[in-house]
């Protein structure tokens, strides 16, 4: 449905949120706004804190009225925006309101973790600069802040935390703080916490101190002043989050201290203002064989030891976001300490801003061997810049839709988010696109990140990525003096007699780490998942598949499937193309093409890579090789991000 002239008319908005003899606040003026847009008919938005339903702030009830008018009813203001958004979704395809809709979002936490630099970089963000203009703020508001704003309300994202893990110190220094209130000021209406990531050698860089050791008097009274000169300039801030003793970044550990003992030290710094810690548990060290491990064993003998405004946020697998990973093993088993997922939104290890890979379907992955109940709350890293879509192209943003709506409901399918979204997003109007070219798209979406998975490391492959832009190939990838869990070697151990790295008990036994039940799966080649047998297990390459082919060549079939599957995008898309809103179609036609030229360059890089210790030919039906081994080892991308809807990135860069 359209918002067209003879639709547009909000006969009867009445916004009785704050009262009947108040006027409505600002997040209730923003609804009546979207709805006034994008709903045709007559609504109500009522505060509600009897209806014993809506057990939360954030929940909502959508219902028709006898009369035909929608009424949205919630107890807080932020719920009847999230309300105002779901009746327009659910009324996308007929046209009408639920009949009665009740909806609770699973966690009260839904935060966005913005990787965004003070100097107006992204740190793995491929949608332009940064959002937040820190050099015009708080002076100048760019437009563009409200636009995210909405977006994220849509889908009930409810914090934001606006700059990188890897954090400036300067972000607390009371200049930057009254830019972070500016932001903030914008982002509340739209029901957004803002929350900042924090350097934990702070009191040390920006006043001096002698040390940033937890247990110092001096160092806990410069966090508990700094937290009240926060909460005087935003006095609904909600926290911190903090990556501490990772990849170089100061921590608790520099000083002799525990996670749990650096973590509770902020923590009774934001208690008294109903602050949180976000705690990363995203550590490994070259101290133990696997870094797979190294979180498990850092972190689940602190359980129990974390005070209760301490959120653990642990990335979704026990690696790094790669394009397939078995679920982190701390999940679970910390049964005394809150935690919280970590899913990357921006395709840091999936194609960047040129690659299709709708997120979905891995998450949904993610939630099927970690049950949402066991969260109390869900970050991603997001995949926002100024781009003039935010997200560096427009299909990039079905992910951070699919985000925010799994936040809210973890067990949504991902073929109805598929839906929701292109009807929102894709199309000029979905109600004249034809049965056919709708499910071709969906499908499309569907399968895009098994398609990564595929053309990239499958079977369990993981880590191939060249080093720094983590873009292209590069398995054989070696630099002098770098540590040896940086370089894809580590990862796929291949030699004569086969490939994968053995975490069973006759290797690194990260396999213990996981719960009995998996335990057995995964550590018996014969019955752990193919998708992870590689992942768990050095196989020998005639080992045979459960297609009954030998591993060297269900690997090539896997790869070539990768590249036949988004060859087949291209088509879809052409049958798309009179459907879409207008730029649509031109911003992703050549990204299409680079990403088939790529799945080509990942498939024959690889393969001619790893016959090297196969020494077994390509099976029938695989297309040679279009260049050499040593040609791919030739190709340089440069590290800095690249935009690049070209034929072929490989062309570019040889
Ligand atoms: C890795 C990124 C790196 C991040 C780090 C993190 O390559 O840029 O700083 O994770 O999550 O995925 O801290």
């Amino acid at each position: 449905m359209k918002p067209g002239a003879i639709f547009y008319t909000m006969l009867a908005l009445v916004c009785v949120a704050c009262g009947a003899d108040k006027p409505a606040g600002e997040s209730c003026a923003i609804a009546a706004e979207y709805l006034a847009e994008h709903y045709p008919g007559t609504v109500s938005l009522d505060i509600d804190t009897a209806d014993t339903a809506l057990s939360v702030p954030d929940a909502f009830r959508v219902r028709r009225e006898a009369d035909g008018s929608a009424r949205v009813t919630s107890p807080s203001e932020a719920g009847l925006l999230y309300g105002a958004c779901a009746l327009v979704r659910m009324s996308a395809q007929d046209g009408t309101a639920p009949l009665d809709t009740v909806e609770v979002p699973a966690y009260s936490l839904r935060v966005l973790n913005h990787w965004d630099n003070l100097d107006g970089t992204v740190e793995r963000g491929y949608a332009g600069r940064s959002i937040w203009k820190w050099d015009e703020l708080p002076d100048k508001i760019s437009p563009q802040y409200a636009d995210y704003a909405m977006r994220c309300a849509e889908v009930g994202i409810n914090g934001a935390v606006l700059n990188n893990v890897n954090a400036s110190p300067r972000i607390l220094s009371s200049d930057y703080l009254e830019k972070v209130k500016a932001i903030a000021d914008v982002l509340r209406p739209y029901g957004i916490r803002t929350y900042l990531s924090v350097n934990f050698a702070s009191p040390m860089a920006l006043d001096s101190l002698p040390t940033a050791d937890p247990l110092d008097p001096a160092v806990r009274r410069w966090w508990s002043d700094k937290a009240d000169e926060i909460y005087d300039l935003i006095p609904d801030f909600g926290g911190f989050l903090v990556k501490a003793n990772s990849e170089g970044q100061p921590g608790p550990c520099d000083f002799g201290r525990s996670h749990a003992e650096g973590a509770n030290m902020l923590a009774e710094a934001l208690r008294p203002h109903g602050g949180i810690v976000m705690w990363r548990a995203f550590v490994y060290s070259p101290a133990d064989a696997d870094r797979a491990k190294q979180a498990y064993l850092e972190f689940q003998p602190l359980d129990g030891s974390f005070a209760d405004n301490v959120i653990l946020q642990i990335k979704n697998g026990p690696v790094d976001f790669q394009p397939r990973e078995p679920y982190s093993p701390l999940f679970g088993a910390m049964p005394a300490t809150p935690q919280m997922a970590e899913l990357q939104i921006t395709q840091e290890y999936l194609g960047h801003s040129n690659h299709v890979a709708y997120l979905a379907p891995m998450w949904q992955e993610f939630f099927s061997y970690v049950d949402p109940a066991s969260l109390v709350a869900v970050a991603g890293v997001a995949n926002v810049g100024d781009s003039e879509c935010l997200t560096g192209n427009p299909v990039a943003d079905a992910n951070w839709y699919a985000f925010g709506r799994m936040a809210w409901n973890p067990r949504l399918s991902p073929a109805q988010i598929a839906d929701e979204w292109t009807a929102r997003s894709l199309y000029a109007d979905a109600a004249s696109v034809p049965d056919s070219v709708r499910a071709a798209v969906r499908d499309m979406l569907l399968a895009s990140r098994e398609a990564v998975v595929d053309y990239m490391m499958p079977l369990g492959l993981h880590h191939l990525f060249a080093f720094g832009h983590h873009y292209g190939p590069e398995p054989w990838c070696d630099v002098p003096g770098a540590r040896p869990d940086w370089l894809p070697r580590y990862y796929h151990r291949a030699d004569r007699v086969g490939i994968g790295f053995d975490r069973t008990s006759g290797g690194s036994n990260a396999v213990a780490q996981y719960p009995d039940s998996l335990y057995a799966l995964f550590n018996n080649i014969d019955s752990c998942p193919e998708e992870f047998l590689l992942w768990f297990h050095h196989a020998p390459w005639t080992h045979r598949m459960r297609s009954g082919r030998t591993l060297w060549d269900e690997l090539c079939y896997a790869y070539d499937r990768g590249v036949r599957t988004v060859d087949g995008f291209i088509p879809v898309w052409e049958a798309a193309r009179p459907y879409l809103k207008p730029g649509v179609y031109e911003a992703m036609a050549p990204r299409l093409r680079t990403q088939a030229a790529d799945a080509r360059w990942w498939r024959d890089a690889c393969l001619l890579y790893f016959a090297q210790f196969s020494r077994m030919p390509l099976p029938a039906g695989i297309e040679a090789p279009s260049r050499t081994l040593e040609e791919y080892m030739k190709v340089q991308l440069p590290i800095s991000n690249f935009e690049c809807p070209s034929d072929s990135l490989l062309n570019l860069y040889r």
